[in-house]
């Protein structure tokens, strides 16, 4: 075998080490994490941040120690009506960020174990799901303020 040929096979098996390696680990960065104060008694509260992510992927739950269960929303009109409603996923454009927002989507908690006061910081792990359909956790802190605050 020529030199050049052994050379060539040794960057395409590197190429491909590389990218498999890039592939199964989507770096999943969040930004601005807040979720909505409550008063006492208050059982539901929304949580809202921007996610991105290195490589396509999925957040297909979240969970917080604070609450039951935690919902991913949409904001929809039906009978001029805007509702909400709960959607299993959400999908995950490589290097596009997704914004979780008042009146777009939204996380909410439900069955919330306290109340959240202002200034307190939150525990959500978003659960993301690659084009492998592997999972991972990220656990980030909300901080609690009202979005007039923000
Ligand atoms: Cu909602």
């Amino acid at each position: 075998m020529s030199r050049l040929i052994q050379t060539s096979i040794l960057f395409v098996l590197l190429t491909f080490s590389a990218h498999a390696e890039y592939a199964e680990h989507a770096k999943i960065s969040v930004q601005n994490a807040w979720i909505r104060p409550t008063v006492p008694l208050q059982k539901v509260t929304g949580a809202f941040m921007t996610i991105t992510s290195t490589t396509a992927a999925r957040l297909v739950g979240m969970t917080s120690p604070v609450a039951d269960h935690v919902e991913i929303h949409e904001m929809l009109v039906e009978n001029d009506i805007m509702k909400m409603r709960a959607v299993p996923s959400l999908p995950l454009t490589a290097d596009k960020s997704l914004e979780l927002k008042p009146g777009g989507y939204h996380v909410m908690l439900f069955g919330l174990h306290q109340q959240v006061k202002a200034g307190d910081s939150v525990p959500l792990t978003l659960i993301i799901e690659d084009s492998n359909k592997k999972r991972t956790s990220v656990t980030v802190k909300a901080a609690a303020k009202s979005a007039t605050a923000y």
